[in-house]
């Protein structure tokens, strides 16, 4: 299995993000994909690659995210910088939101304001925009590709290693420690490169609010999600069992919410329905938001699962019988997240 990583990760490490009306030091941390390398040299169950520079990443960006979107993304640590020299001490968070209806966004007259700005693209508070952010992102979205292009040159599984994570990052904002919707890109590479249908089956703990709304009104693109409740769990919006697709995507989308606390049998009874409703998409290939913020040790999350449960995860979604990327998503129980993750590596291998 060919692994490309992001060798460019590091440049992206928030400071503080803000929790409960105090900013507390950041969750998503470059030692996770450390921990992730270094279990890899313990257990080489790939090959360690980097992604083609020729690559046309901004392309790839671009066919799921809006252009004002990405130019904000490119220029916002200069444009923060330039409001205030001594800004490059401290990361941007926003603070301001044009709230729907009652605090309309005006698209006929657009904030010049960089909070404002900021605030625009955003959707919390909770992350960071560091001077390296937008390059490491983007090296993201480049392993992402590089992944979906092993897979339509013929390898059967194909992992885009790096953070920031992206299921988060919609058409046009980021939030959830995410800019660039990795997994979206991988999707729409596969569809681009002459696949007809694509299948997503996310499996962090948390809700793929941004890959579900980038795909909601597409039948090319069916999207699952199983994912904490989000009447009580991140991103609390979205992520509800009677969200099922708009438009032409009615029924191309599937939420399994599961309540906090939820242990590893009532969770593989979801992913087992969910890999039914993947098979009966009958998908060329599918692409694969692996969170391992299920872990009964994560810090933030609320589910279950144990270190073993996570071979067994990759043996399931090795059983799809398609070709498949993996995009790395959360994990925060930091040591533990390198065995987790090579777990499913494993696992896939059968
Ligand atoms: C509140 C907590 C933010 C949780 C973000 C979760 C990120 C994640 N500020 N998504 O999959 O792991
Ligand atoms: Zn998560």
């Amino acid at each position: 299995m060919k692994i490309f990583h992001n060798t460019h990760h590091a440049q992206h490490a928030g400071r503080q993000e803000m929790f409960r009306g105090r900013l507390v030091d950041c969750h998503e941390v470059p030692d996770r994909l450390r921990y992730v390398l270094d279990e890899l040299q313990r257990r080489p169950v790939g090959q360690l690659l980097t992604p083609d520079a020729a690559a046309d990443v901004n392309a790839a960006m671009a066919r799921v995210h809006a252009p004002d979107y990405l130019a904000f993304l490119a220029r916002a640590w200069n444009d923060w910088v330039a409001l205030d020299p001594t800004n490059a001490e401290r990361d941007a968070l926003p603070s301001v939101w044009p709230l729907a209806s009652k605090h309309a966004f005006r698209t006929d007259a657009p904030p010049l304001n960089f909070a404002a700005r900021l605030g625009q693209y955003a959707f919390d508070s909770g992350t960071p925009l560091t001077a390296g952010s937008w390059a490491a992102a983007r090296e993201g979205a480049a392993c992402a590709l590089a992944a979906a292009q092993a897979v339509l040159a013929g390898d059967r599984f194909a992992l885009a290693l790096t953070r920031p994570p992206g299921h988060h990052a919609g058409p046009n904002y980021l939030g959830g420690y995410c800019f660039i919707n990795n997994a979206a890109v991988a999707a729409q590479a596969l569809r681009d490169g002459g696949l007809q249908r694509v299948a997503v089956l996310d499996v962090d703990y948390h809700h793929g609010n941004g890959t579900q709304t980038i795909f909601y009104e597409r039948n090319d693109v069916f999207t699952a999600s199983i994912h904490g409740d989000p009447r009580t769990e991140y991103p609390f919006f979205l992520g509800h069992a009677d969200e099922r697709g708009a438009g032409a995507g009615e029924g191309y989308n599937l939420n399994l919410p599961l309540p906090r606390g939820t242990g590893f049998e009532v969770w593989w009874a979801a992913l087992q329905n969910a890999m039914q409703a993947v098979s009966d998409f009958a998908p060329q290939a599918l692409v694969v938001p692996l969170g391992l913020d299920t872990f009964e040790g994560d810090p933030i999350s609320g589910f279950k699962l144990r270190s073993a449960d996570y071979l067994k995860l990759g043996q399931a979604i090795a059983q799809l019988g398609l070709p498949t990327v993996l995009t790395f998503e959360g994990g925060y129980a930091v040591a533990e997240v390198g065995v987790n993750t090579v777990n499913v590596l494993e696992g896939l291998r059968g």
